[in-house]
């Protein structure tokens, strides 16, 4: 593979060389930002989109350009059948898996006397059961292959509060978390470590409506310490180092990010 100097230049380094990884929900936000990092740091990067996505295909014509690999793979993390056809198919391309970040998710924000069954059910899917679904199959391969691996797990600030609009979405937040902690006793043996990255609020799609209101953007940016909101690659470079030989030890364990945002109750 070719050596990377927009890397290097940007004082990067280059801890994944060798491995493979794959990031859900990669073609937008937190997931895409993750993508790049991960293959600028030498990893192989599978980037997955639920459907049809130009997007996915932008981010892995991004890699390429800067001398990475990349595939896109095409799965609804909530759908078992399509999850295990992508986990073959990374298998048959790259030979196996070394890093896995779950972090496909969404939150249609909706008030509580208007959740109906149906978006329960469906941001349940993709959050929790996604995050089951795509762990198990990354630690079969990695229990296979026999030198360990990384499972990280794109949690939330919404794991340790609540949120009014957001009442189907901060259980599967916890549950995520919850979920890399008994992980991580079972995976551990196998030498795989299985982490949370909680973030605060990061301004993306998923939220882009919602801060339009900018009494909702001032009041939100006046509760974080250091005076912002999140950026994607606020996270990205938390996940690479979750993902590289550097948290080696890190194992059960949850990283907040949001930038002082919860302590700052008094
Ligand atoms: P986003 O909407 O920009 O990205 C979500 C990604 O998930 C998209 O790429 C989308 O295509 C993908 N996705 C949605 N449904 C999918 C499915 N069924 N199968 C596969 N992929 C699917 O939002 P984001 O903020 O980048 O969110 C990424 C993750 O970060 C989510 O899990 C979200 O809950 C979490 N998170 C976000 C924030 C925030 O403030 N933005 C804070 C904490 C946690
Ligand atoms: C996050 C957190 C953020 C919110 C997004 C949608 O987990 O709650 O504040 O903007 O979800």
């Amino acid at each position: 593979m070719q050596e990377q100097p927009d890397a290097a230049s940007a004082g990067i380094n280059r801890r994944l060389v060798h491995k493979t990884a794959l990031v859900t929900g990669a073609s937008r936000g937190i997931g895409r930002a993750i993508a790049l990092r991960l293959a600028a740091e030498g990893a192989r990067v599978a980037v997955n989109h639920p459907a049809e996505d130009e997007a996915a295909r932008a981010v892995v014509a991004a890699i390429r350009d800067q001398g990475g690999e990349a595939l896109a793979v095409s799965a609804d993390v909530s759908d078992a059948n399509q999850v295990a056809a992508m986990f073959a198919t990374i298998a048959e391309t790259y030979g196996g898996i070394d890093i896995l970040v779950n972090n496909a998710g969404i939150c249609p924000f909706v008030e509580w006397f208007d959740l109906t069954e149906a978006i329960w059910d469906r941001v349940h899917g993709v959050n929790l059961k996604g995050t089951f679904l795509c762990s198990q199959h990354a630690s079969r391969l990695m229990r296979a292959q026999g030198h360990g691996g990384r499972i990280i797990s794109i949690s939330s600030i919404s794991a340790l509060v609540g949120g009014s609009f957001q009442t189907h979405y901060t259980p599967t937040k916890a549950g995520i978390r919850s979920l890399m902690q008994s992980l991580a006793i079972v995976l551990g043996p196998y030498g795989i470590t299985c982490n949370s990255i909680l973030p605060g609020t990061i301004l993306t799609d998923i939220n882009r409506a919602h801060y339009e209101d900018p009494a909702t953007m001032t009041r939100d940016v006046g509760r974080v310490p250091l005076g912002r909101l999140g950026e994607p690659d606020d996270i990205a470079g938390v996940a690479a180092f979750l993902a590289s030989d550097d948290a080696r030890y890190v194992n059960g364990a949850e990283i907040l990010v949001d930038g002082g945002l919860f302590v700052n109750l008094q």
